[in-house]
């Protein structure tokens, strides 16, 4: 064995699942009406909307549709779609459902959305193999939820993740300490988690597009090539990753946004909408027990361009008058008279108020939910 060879003593610490559900929204909505069974589903907005699809169905994905794509777009590619409405309240539940059965197995839980989370299955209580805990996980869902997820059996995070998304849907991917270094090595940079298409697009202009392409830098010439990055860079390219499972993630921000059917810079329409996002948030900040002190406005004008601007108050606030009001102000003083196409809403330095109304925690939901129609 060469010095090369030599598996990185972190990759021996820690047995890591990541667990992600598939076509979540969409399997969802096809278990609940068994005529949707093998036809292509959007989950999202209307066709003939500008909002987009949260996610398709693999029988709709067949047909090129995917997750952010403009709802019209995937209605050229796929007119015979069933266009379904989010139904976040459901998702939230099942995604609760979910929580429960990777409890049987470990405390150590971190979600990271609605349908996907990090286990931590070093020590277990059962004592059983990480594979065999992954492989018990995807049975109970299955047969307790009619639902199926895949994951990724991993020494870390990063690995976990990624492997989750190999054998989907229903499959179970396991690299070993041993493995992590030929798993990595002509793998995409973009699907280290993280990489998102602007720091692909920048990595790719220094001639980095594999992770392979990372390893012929010391971390001092990789410095000199992408900055302050380099040492995240530098391990994650090799699957190192020595960040432990986070079991109290907090919700940073909590917000709402839609996109308009027709663009509009009519102030009485643009405030008519700001006081339904309002009630909305307001709905959301009840439901998981939220306050926040910030509150930014987002507005995308008819030529894309995009600005935010925020507002810091001394109290916490989670009530609709004060949202729509501030956010109001906001969107008057951004004011530049163009068309609108999406407002959105959200509030940030959360704290926790009382117990959420209902026990489903809202804390995993995306930040900003989907596009909802306004109609
Ligand atoms: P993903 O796990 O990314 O996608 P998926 O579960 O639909 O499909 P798969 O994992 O099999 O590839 O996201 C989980 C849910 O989050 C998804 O069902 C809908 C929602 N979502 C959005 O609302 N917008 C998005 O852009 C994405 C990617 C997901
Ligand atoms: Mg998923």
């Amino acid at each position: 064995m060469t010095g090369d060879d030599v598996v990185h003593p972190s990759l021996l610490k820690r047995k890591i699942i990541h667990f992600d559900m598939d076509a979540f929204y969409a399997n969802i909505e096809i278990r609940d009406r068994p005529d949707l069974k093998g036809r292509p589903v959007i989950v999202g907005g209307s066709p003939q909307s500008r909002g987009v699809v949260c996610t398709a169905s693999y029988e709709a994905r067949k047909f090129g549709v995917k997750s952010a794509m403009a709802c019209s777009h995937a209605y050229r590619l796929c007119p015979e779609a069933i266009f379904l409405k989010p139904d976040f309240d459901k998702y939230s539940k099942v995604s609760q459902e979910i929580r429960a059965i990777f409890s049987h197995y470990t405390d150590k839980i971190e979600p990271l959305s609605l349908d996907e989370a990090y286990l931590d299955v070093t020590e277990n209580s059962r004592g059983l193999y990480a594979v065999k805990i992954a492989q018990l996980i995807q049975q109970e869902v299955f047969e307790t939820l009619k639902l199926t997820g895949s994951a990724g059996v991993a020494p870390n995070k990063l690995v976990a993740k990624i492997a989750s998304d190999v054998k989907k849907p229903f499959g179970i991917t396991v690299i070993l300490p041993q493995q992590v270094k030929g798993f990595m090595e002509q793998l995409p940079l973009r699907k280290i988690h993280g990489i998102g298409p602007a720091s692909e697009k920048r990595l790719a202009s220094c001639n980095l597009r594999i992770c392979k392409d990372v390893w012929s830098y010391t971390l001092a010439d990789l410095e000199h090539l992408v900055g302050k990055q380099a040492s995240w860079l530098f391990n994650r390219s090799r699957g190192i990753d020595e960040r432990d499972i986070s079991t109290s993630r907090v919700r940073k921000s909590i917000g709402r946004e839609t996109t308009f059917a027709v663009d509009s810079n009519d102030m009485n329409v643009l405030t008519d909408v700001l006081v339904r996002l309002s009630e909305s948030l307001e709905r959301s900040c009840s439901r998981g027990g939220y306050a926040g002190k910030t509150i930014t406005l987002k507005v995308k004008f008819e030529d894309f361009s995009m600005l935010t601007r925020s507002l810091t108050k001394t109290q916490h606030l989670a009530n609709k008058e004060e949202i729509s009001e501030f956010a109001s102000t906001l969107l008057t003083q951004s004011w530049v008279g163009k068309k609108v196409r999406l407002l959105g809403i959200s509030l940030s330095s959360l704290r926790k108020t009382e117990q959420p109304e209902s026990s489903l925690t809202l804390l995993n939901q995306p930040a900003l939910d989907a596009d909802f129609e306004m109609s």
